[in-house]
């Protein structure tokens, strides 16, 4: 008798987990769509400030006349914006994660990529290729904040991160112009435009979707797309030069 009361308190007093139901997997039919297209920038940026690296020599020795170009544009085309696409369709299904890591290095005191996307739990591999101290800190709103140094040419770290989110600015507390930015998808539909501004998204199931297009300089927009089953389909976005985030500015020698 005593041994069941005891049991049965053993069983009520064990946590109740609730059990998500498992979304299938989605196997693709062959037939998916393609979204391609090109991320243009409409008038001329003021000229970026020369970024101060005296504090750290072997910074300064890796650069002459550092400037944050990655985040700019080739001929008026714009590289670095992180294109996704969300919608109903895809929130039915989860996605095979692929086996590859992705790595973020730190080569010449700046992060590279500087934008890049990777899946919820797939491998991000950090590493120090530079003779000097780095810090990695990522700011996200729903995955946990973590703040860890990396000394020169130390073991990589490896991170993953939990949860979805668009986008976790990454930067580095001992080198302020250091900046990265990832976003953390449950599914594979993203790219990044390159540097003529091109970007594509492939094996995209039929549907109707919201495509968005981030970018660090002039924020996000959304269109909405519907892709038939095999559908090479055509999207490009036009960021204003004039319309820079305000908390951006500090970037140029004067105010767009
Ligand atoms: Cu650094």
């Amino acid at each position: 008798m005593r041994f069941t009361l005891f049991t049965l308190f053993l069983i009520s007093s064990l946590p109740v987990v609730a059990q998500e139901p498992q979304k299938p997997f989605y196997y693709p039919t062959g037939n998916e769509a393609v979204i391609s297209g090109t991320i243009t920038l409409n008038g001329t940026l003021p000229k970026l400030r020369v970024i101060d690296m005296t504090a750290d020599p072997p910074c300064q020795d890796a650069n002459h006349n550092p400037k944050p170009d990655w985040v700019i544009t080739n001929q008026g085309r714009l590289a670095n914006a992180f294109i996704y696409v969300r919608g109903e369709t895809l929130n039915a299904y989860q996605f095979e994660l692929p086996d590859s890591e992705v790595i973020m290095n730190q080569r010449a005191c700046y992060f590279e990529p500087h934008v890049f996307g990777l899946r919820v739990g797939q491998t991000l591999r950090i590493i120090n290729g530079d003779p000097t101290q780095h810090n990695v800190h990522p700011t996200p709103k729903l995955n946990p904040e973590w703040n860890q140094t990396q000394a020169a040419y130390a073991p990589p770290m490896v991170k993953t991160f939990r949860r979805a989110e668009v986008m976790i600015p990454i930067k580095c507390n001992q080198h302020p112009w250091m900046k990265a930015y990832v976003g953390v998808m449950n599914h594979p539909y993203f790219a990044v435009s390159d540097r003529l501004g091109k970007f594509e998204i492939r094996g995209l199931p039929a549907g109707t979707y919201k495509l968005a297009v981030w970018h660090e300089l002039f924020g996000e927009q959304e269109i909405e797309v519907t892709v038939v089953p095999g559908e090479n389909r055509n999207a490009d976005f036009t960021f204003d030069a004039q319309k820079v985030l305000e908390e951006k500015k500090y970037l140029f020698e004067r105010e767009p």
